[in-house]
């Protein structure tokens, strides 16, 4: 069975900071770990290229709107692969398999009665392109942007979402852990639970830059019916049914959760579509305490500037490992480049050299599995405490918590360097027992290889080439909790991680 992560697909009115790259790279950690338990995993991303805050910003560039969007479609695919990401599907919403995607689902919900027209006022956010209730806004400003919302009433369709408010209630909570973390699935049933839901506006007039309501021409369908329906547009340009949505797991920041809980679902119930099998909901980065945004310049900071910095694998690794998924979290790029001296060179690269090293001196590169019938205790032990960990990092994987898969990894590493000082396996030059030297440094080749391909969704530049160092290729990309003992055969050596040092 095939499964799908996805990424938001980015609106395509600015270049990406270092927030769309975390959930690029989010979303491509799960793909490569789903990938690595042997699934078929399809990464789907893209750009959200309609609606008046794009139609607006190009206007006041002076470029002609589609050329525009163009231009911003491309940073979005050239930045992937400066982060080892690898999307199978890059949908771009002004695609013409999409727009008549979005006028079927149009016309589907309009002769089922979900859309209506009608009129709505309220208070509207241009850079959500949402309206807020008064309560929502702070100071009569977007609570999100913190930008003046503008009052708007004019004849619009809206969709009933009422009508599905219980059969949601019901569906999270037969699905507890649907949106994880969990906190947040609460805050959407307590919206639920709270109802009634007043009926969503789902078109704007005055904005012809979008896909037109069919037989309304005034009308363009909103912008965030439009953007949702592009996972399934990507499901189909993959060649599977819309009804592998319950395959899918959907990565987003917090910002656009009520979208993605609340709307999102209702209109996959009113088709009579399954709904997604994961929200997994991320925070915000911050610069000095505000929220990265294209529309605070002070805070746009490129992720290729970081990526040329830090290398891939490391800011790849130093987001992950920086905070829990959800929290918010500033960014400093010294800390980013500690950690991934201490964690990636120290720990893991410099321990895969030294331990390698005296294999290839001493023992011609080779240790036989033979070996694996003749541990002392002090190795067991260590077997034993590692198989454990590996387990556990398995499962906070399939629990998408990245963060806690390198925290497991680096005390798994910590304890491999703490065997490895006390072993003291290079005394072999002064005489050291060499049946202990040799289970010293088999036991933790063989972990060691274990510990790359856990790492490899994460840092995976970096775990090939120590896989590759072991000898070890695609086909035999497994992760094995177990960790069956295995002949080792070094490679020549490649896996080295230079410390980073920043320029400052
Ligand atoms: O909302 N920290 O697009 P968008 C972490 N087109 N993540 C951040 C971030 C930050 N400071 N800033 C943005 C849209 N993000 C819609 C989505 S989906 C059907 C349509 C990430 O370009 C985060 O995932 O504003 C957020 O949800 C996404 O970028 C929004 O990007």
């Amino acid at each position: 069975m095939t499964s799908f992560v996805t990424t938001p697909i980015f609106y395509a009115n600015g270049k990406p900071h270092l927030g769309h790259a975390y959930s690029g790279i989010v979303a491509d950690i799960c793909h490569r770990f789903s990938q690595l338990t042997g699934e078929e995993n399809v990464l789907i991303t893209g750009t959200d290229e309609h609606g008046q805050k794009i139609a607006s910003t190009a206007q006041a560039a002076a470029t002609d709107i589609a050329t525009f969007v163009d231009v911003k479609a491309e940073t979005f695919a050239a930045l992937w692969p400066e982060l080892t990401i690898q999307p199978d599907i890059f949908i771009r919403t002004t695609q013409s398999a999409h727009k008549a995607h979005v006028r079927e689902v149009w016309q589907q919900l309009f002769e089922r009665g979900d859309i209506y027209l009608g009129s709505y006022s309220g208070q509207y956010c241009v850079a959500c392109e949402q309206y807020y209730s008064p309560r929502e806004l702070e100071d009569e400003h977007c609570p999100v942007h913190k930008k003046p919302v503008v009052t708007v009433a004019e004849e619009t369709y809206l969709f009933r979402l009422e009508n599905y408010r219980q059969q949601l209630l019901d569906y999270y909570l037969a699905h507890p852990d649907l949106i994880t973390p969990s906190h947040f699935q609460e805050s959407i049933m307590a919206l639920l639970r709270e109802g009634p839901l007043e009926d969503l506006s789902v078109s704007r007039i005055n904005n012809s830059w979008g896909v037109q309501v069919p037989n309304h021409s005034e009308h363009t369908v909103y912008v965030w019916i439009d953007a949702l329906f592009s996972y399934i547009t990507a499901i189909q340009q993959s060649g599977h049914a819309n009804t592998a949505i319950a395959n899918t797991a959907h990565i987003l920041g917090k910002d656009i959760l009520k979208f993605h809980a609340l709307y999102w679902p209702a209109f996959l119930l009113a088709l009579d579509l399954p709904l997604p099998k994961k929200l997994v909901v991320h925070g915000w980065w911050t610069i000095e305490g505000q929220k990265i945004s294209k529309s605070n310049p002070q805070t746009t900071v490129n992720p290729s500037t970081f990526s040329h910095q830090l290398t891939a694998d490391g800011l790849r690794y130093a987001l992950v490992r920086q905070k829990p998924l959800y929290r918010d979290g500033n960014v400093a790029i010294g800390e980013l480049a500690e950690v991934i001296n201490a964690d990636l060179a120290n720990n893991f690269a410099n321990l895969v050299k030294r331990n390698n090293t005296l294999i290839l001196k001493y023992f011609d590169g080779q240790l036989d599995d033979n070996l694996s019938q003749d541990l002392d205790a002090e190795c067991e032990q260590l077997l034993s405490t590692s198989r454990a960990q590996l387990a556990q990092v398995i499962g906070h994987y399939q629990d998408y918590d990245i963060y806690q898969v390198t925290l497991v990894l680096k005390q798994l590493l910590d304890q491999l360097n703490t065997f490895f000082h006390h072993r003291a396996p290079w005394l072999i030059s002064k005489g050291q027992d060499r049946r202990q030297t040799i289970n010293t440094c088999f036991v933790i080749a063989n972990v060691l290889q274990q510990v790359a391909l856990s790492y490899l969704p994460i840092v995976p530049q970096l775990s090939q080439r120590v896989l590759t160092e072991f000898g070890i290729d695609e086909t035999q990309w497994r992760l094995n909790p177990n960790l069956p003992l295995h002949t080792i055969e070094i490679q020549e050596s490649n896996s080295h991680f230079a410390r980073i040092q920043l320029n400052r």
